[in-house]
């Protein structure tokens, strides 16, 4: 379903050339919360990567979730999957919160980071309080790896099987597992997950390894002693919660060297705090920040992805848990994007454009017919094509002098197949050559001269000319 880095240069280089080439993006004024330019996951595909967030089940609908939906094309529960949420009374499993998570992946077209299965941390009281032997608690291990992974067999791409093994000196961390079960316990799990599903990608993750030091030598001869053992372990996790301007300047060598021994690496819970209140200066050094951490995992071909531990600051894990520190994911509180936005898409190969200084509609030469509760529109039509996809940035215009409360944008698309995969701002559908666009309950309301932006992505086969006949609820449109 997703290109694999191992794939990139089938899609990439050749994609992104074609995607400069084509691109006849019309700039336009976005309006708040949503960003302008291609979605940050239009762009990673490009590059054979992914770009992910984590979520918690309470963000998947509203603005969130849209956000979500149209920028990221992976997701990663932040609490739901954990043994406490899933598992909180011996053996009576609770789906729901992690099940949503995973529906809102598959109706969004995202891969799911399964996160996670062995850890010190949000486990549940029957397990911490109980008194098992060795043997019932490596029994019960296995169980839960094997009921979690199961469960969830088929939807998941990849799983964080163990989290967090190590202590800063790169000793192991003296946690349940390791004090009853001895280090053995990470091998067993990896095996119990790989048995249950044999599709998913393994990984062992963890934080302060981003750099090479004492901590990241453990994982290292951790990760070659199971490669050497034939332990199925597919891949190292990055969690790279950064503290403004502390990005480890040989992250990417490090990255390369745990590659070299024959995993895949990925960068799974990205963010970069700082003190909060944030300023100009300060916003601009997470900016280069998350442009310098794009860029190693860019630079390592085996590098999968990248995921950002929540993308906005107002449901961030870092405030919580660091009284005045904040501010750290690519959208404010507000879910507006910040300059960490751009940088990222400016890494994954995307382009700023300014907005022209006149702006780029004709007013009609015959005035359209106005229906009631209508009004006579203008519209601009911006696309980034490529062999096999495109996506479409669409500004509607209320050039009638009554205001608009409820919306639909029609257009015809005549030759060729396209698909409509995913939209933003708008709900888009496409039946024969008809496309129609309706307003979410944010943009409903259009005041006369008042603009909204939307957009879509699509595969097309055949040919992908330009639409024709737009209509806003009725009435004839000008294209700019
Ligand atoms: O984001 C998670 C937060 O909501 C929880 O309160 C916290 C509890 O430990 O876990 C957070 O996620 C952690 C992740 O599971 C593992 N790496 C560190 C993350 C931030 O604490």
């Amino acid at each position: 379903m997703f290109s694999k880095r191992s794939t990139r240069s089938a899609v990439g280089g050749s994609g992104v050339a074609l995607l400069a080439a084509a691109a006849a993006l019309i700039a336009v004024a976005m309006p708040a919360a949503h960003a302008a330019g291609t979605p940050l996951r239009t762009l990673a595909e490009a590059k054979g990567v992914y770009i992910g967030t984590a979520l918690q089940a309470n963000e998947l609908s509203g603005t969130s979730g849209s956000i979500a939906g149209a920028q990221f094309d992976s997701v990663t529960p932040g609490n739901e999957m954990k043994w406490a949420s899933v598992e909180p009374t011996r053996g009576t499993y609770n789906w729901g919160p992690a099940d949503q998570i995973v529906s809102f992946a598959q109706q969004n077209d995202m891969r799911v980071r399964a996160h996670n299965l062995v850890w010190h941390s949000q486990l549940p009281n029957w397990l911490t309080s109980g008194s098992f032997t060795n043997t019932q608690l490596h029994d019960l291990m296995i169980k839960h790896v094997t009921d979690e992974v199961t469960h969830f067999k088929g939807k998941v791409a990849h799983w964080d099987v163990v989290n967090e093994p190590f202590n800063e000196d790169g000793t192991y961390r003296a946690d349940l597992w390791y004090n009853q079960l001895g280090v053995s316990y990470i091998a067993d799990a990896f095996t119990a997950a790989h048995a249950a599903d044999p599709n998913a990608k393994l990984y062992v993750n963890d934080y302060n390894v981003e750099g090479q030091n004492a901590k990241s030598n453990g994982l290292y001869n951790l990760v070659k002693s199971l490669k050497q053992q034939g332990v199925p372990i597919d891949g190292v996790g990055f969690q790279a919660h950064f503290i403004l301007g502390q990005v480890p300047s040989d992250f990417k060598a490090n990255m390369q060297r745990f590659a070299d021994l024959g995993v895949d690496v990925a960068v799974t819970e990205l963010d970069v705090r700082m003190q909060t209140p944030s300023d100009a200066g300060k916003l601009q050094q997470q900016a280069n920040d998350y442009t310098a951490v794009v860029n190693d995992c860019l630079g390592v071909s085996r590098c999968v992805g990248v995921t950002v531990w929540g993308f906005n600051d107002a449901t961030s894990w870092v405030p919580s848990t660091f009284p005045g520190q904040g501010a750290a994911t690519p959208y404010d509180e507000n879910l507006n994007p910040k300059p960490a936005y751009t940088a990222i898409q400016t890494a994954l190969g995307g382009t700023t454009t300014t907005p022209p200084t006149t702006p780029p509609t004709t007013p009609p030469t015959t005035p359209p017919t106005t229906p009631p509760g209508g009004g006579a529109c203008a519209v601009t039509y911006g696309v980034n094509q490529w062999n096999t996809g495109f996506t479409a940035n669409i500004t509607v215009k209320n050039g009638g002098s009554s205001a608009i409360n409820g919306w639909t944008l029609k257009w015809s698309q005549s030759g060729g197949t396209q698909t409509v995969t995913q939209a933003w701002s708008a709900t888009v559908t496409r039946s024969g050559t008809g496309y129609t666009a309706t307003n979410l309950s944010y943009n409903a309301s259009l005041p006369p001269g008042g603009t909204t932006s939307f957009g879509f992505n699509a595969n097309w086969s055949g040919s992908n000319p330009a639409p024709t006949g737009f209509t806003l609820n009725g009435a004839a449109c000008t294209i700019g």
